[in-house]
């Protein structure tokens, strides 16, 4: 199906989902949420590569604190605010839209008896924005896993439970998402997505407005010597972890080459990279952080279903990243994802301990 609708080029991602809609009109729902997301992607880039001007209103910090006690930054609300519009006006949205950028009275949009609920990191990477490196969006879409029955006017602490009830719709492991994308604010504009038959790559054409097909069915090559990871822990990883890398380092993994280290520290771009040319993106548990630093809702499980949609694998080390149900919405999972021999190095490494 998603063949017929590549054979020719310039494909846009309006076109792309259109024909898809027409092929599979179950579809249809999902199709119009990407409308939502490819529109919020291009104001987001727009925003993003403008908040270094000096009249630039983005710049710089919220003065609070986001979940996790990270310093948010104005960009990280803005983008928050475009992409929870563009989404809830879809009227497609049957629960919230889990934003990181949000404190934790996260606010609560019910449209009853939708079909869909929506997770996302609006700014992953946003530490970086200032420097003009690479930040992304991710984006998974779940079914909504039943009817939320919650006052959608109720705030503050009487929203808790409630919350958390409705919350629970969107604890599925990764497995019962129905469609991923992260969109690369870079030198250039990327969206890819995946409805769960491949991963497309579209290309944003700023003279046309329109996100253009770049990659379709994009594959992950198995074998690549490029590994991806914060070195700066390298003394805190498990053992199987550091005597792999170890080898890569040296030449004398089962490559038998050496590899070589690309970082960005910030994981859309580190994963795009990762998708394109091969090798190993991750982010490990260490004796600091045995769970690692990246969220399983809404940066682990959206990226490890585009990952394994191209062919690559992702993983803990020690189970698949999808397969785990989250406990609670900022959980945060040990990472290891990307070409399947070189992360299977990994994985045998944990399983022979
Ligand atoms: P470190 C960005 O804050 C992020 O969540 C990911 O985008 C990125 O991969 C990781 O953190 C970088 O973390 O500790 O290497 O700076």
């Amino acid at each position: 199906v998603f063949d017929e609708v590549c054979e020719t080029t310039g494909v846009t991602l309006t076109r792309f989902m259109n024909e898809v809609a027409m092929l599979n009109p179950e579809l249809r729902e999902l199709t119009t949420l990407f409308g939502a997301i490819d529109t919020a992607c291009k104001a987001m880039t727009n925003v993003v590569k403008r908040s270094q001007l000096p009249s630039s209103e983005t710049l710089g910090y919220q003065g609070a604190v986001n979940i996790q006690g990270e310093d948010q930054k104005k960009l990280d609300v803005i983008t928050n605010d475009i992409l929870k519009r563009a989404l809830r006006f879809t009227g497609r949205l049957g629960v919230d839209l889990i934003g990181t950028a949000n404190s934790d009275n996260q606010e609560i949009v019910i449209e009853e008896g939708e079909k869909y609920v929506a997770v996302f990191d609006p700014l992953d990477g946003s530490s970086n924005v200032d420097a003009g490196i690479p930040t992304g969006t991710i984006i998974g879409i779940y079914e909504h896993s039943d009817n939320c029955e919650i006052d959608p006017e109720c705030i503050g602490d009487e929203c808790t439970e409630l919350e958390a009830q409705c919350l629970a719709n969107t604890l599925q492991p990764g497995t019962n998402l129905v469609a991923a994308a992260y969109c690369l604010y870079s030198s250039s504009t990327f969206m890819a997505i995946t409805l769960g038959n491949g991963v497309y790559m579209f290309c944003l054409d700023e003279t046309i407005g329109e996100f253009v097909l770049s990659h379709a069915n994009v594959k992950v090559p198995a074998d690549c010597n490029i590994y991806s990871m914060n070195e700066a822990n390298f003394d805190k990883w498990d053992a199987p972890l550091k005597n792999v890398v170890k080898g890569w380092r040296e030449g004398t993994g089962k490559s038998g080459e050496r590899f070589t280290s690309r970082y960005i520290g910030s994981m859309v771009g580190d994963v795009h990279r990762t998708l394109l040319y091969g090798g190993v993106f991750g982010y490990p548990g260490d004796t600091k952080n045995v769970n690692g630093k990246l969220r399983l809702l809404y940066e682990g499980a959206p990226m490890s279903f585009i990952m394994e949609q191209a062919g690559g694998i992702s993983s803990t080390g020690k189970e698949r990243v999808m397969e785990i149900t989250p406990e609670y919405v900022h959980q945060r999972i040990p990472v290891v994802m990307g070409s399947k021999n070189a992360v299977q190095e990994i994985l045998d490494a944990y399983a022979a301990e």
